[in-house]
């Protein structure tokens, strides 16, 4: 028995400012890649890790294209929610989503914790799925990624959270693989964390990311790391996986504009460092800051957007700032 996981695709119909391609054509270009990986390698089951669209409601005319593509798909298709799915985070919102209508429309299935056993060859698997919720990774973490085996010979369970294989994101919510060693699942395949960690097994037990199959993010890794899937077989004696590189996946240089997302990360320092020095110097308070650009918006006559956008940017100053300050 055979399954490919993906994870992350975004699907939408527009380009991300930081890209120089047209998004949706490469996207487009890369799930035809997974199905003819599908169709050549004799996958029986597609594993989908979440986030399926970048927003819980796209336009029908960006998912038409899309949904055509996982139509052809000649094998069931198991997807969890990502956060991207769900109004607000809330798993509720579930099926007034366009990965719920998806699913109601048979185009995919929706995986649950609730255990779907698989069988082929003598081989009996159970596979499960833990979608994103608010709590995730803020609770025992047990509760989302630790799972038994149950009459079977084999147990896959994907889940849609910040599992890592170590503590990078002081402050942050996160789960770390040492945390679920003591789950009984064969193989945890893991999104949401875009780049991915490297594999990890234990016992013979892997715990697997292979990085989103978009590239959203103005991180410099984006630019390095692999476009990949994984390959899982279960047929042999001993369970066996592969990691395949699209082919169809641009280099990271040709599609990720790195001078806007350094003139970014540029104006951002500057913004917070500006800040920074307002507030330490005492004599304003955060409202004051606000209300200084009030009173310039007013006497320069400046159009509402530019004032709104500058709050915009202050605030988001002020969040990279107490985070700063929380880590200190
Ligand atoms: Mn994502």
């Amino acid at each position: 028995m055979r399954f490919l996981f993906l994870t992350d695709d975004h699907k939408r119909g527009t380009t991300p400012s930081n890209r120089k391609d047209n998004f949706p054509a490469t996207l487009a270009a890369k799930l035809r890649e997974v199905l003819e990986i599908v169709r050549t390698r004799r996958v029986d089951y597609v594993l989908h890790g979440g986030d399926f669209f970048d927003v819980p409601a796209p336009a029908l005319s960006v998912c038409a294209d899309f949904l055509q593509i996982y139509q052809q798909f000649p094998v069931p298709v198991f997807v969890i929610p990502g956060n991207h799915d769900l109004f607000g985070h809330n798993a509720e919102t579930l099926p007034r989503t366009m990965l719920g209508f998806a699913a109601r429309l048979g185009i995919v299935r929706l995986l649950g914790r609730e255990p779907i056993y698989l069988e082929k060859d003598g081989v009996r698997v159970q596979l499960t799925g833990q979608g994103f919720h608010f709590d995730m990774d803020r609770r025992d973490p047990r509760e989302d990624y630790v799972v038994q085996k149950k009459d079977c010979d084999y147990a896959i369970h994907l889940v849609h959270g910040m599992l890592l294989d170590r503590a990078s994101f002081p402050g942050s919510a996160y789960t770390l693989v040492e945390q679920i060693w003591e789950t009984e699942a064969d193989f945890t395949l893991a999104g949401h964390y875009h780049l991915g960690f490297p594999d990890m097994q234990r016992d013979g037990r892997f715990f697997l990311n292979p990085g989103a199959l978009a590239r959203l993010s103005n991180h410099p890794d984006e630019l390095r790391r692999p476009v990949q899937v994984v390959l899982i077989d279960l047929s042999g004696s001993m369970p066996s996986y592969e990691k395949i590189r699209l082919q169809s996946a641009p280099p990271g240089e040709e599609v990720l504009d790195r001078s806007r997302l350094e003139e970014a990360v540029f104006r951002e320092q500057r913004l917070t460092g500006y800040l920074a020095e307002v507030m330490s110097a005492g004599s304003y308070r955060r409202a004051d800051v606000r209300l200084l650009v009030e009173e310039i918006a007013r006497a320069e006559k400046l159009d509402q957007r530019v004032r709104d956008e500058a709050l915009r940017r202050i605030s988001l100053a002020e969040e990279a700032l107490a985070r700063g300050e929380e880590e200190a």
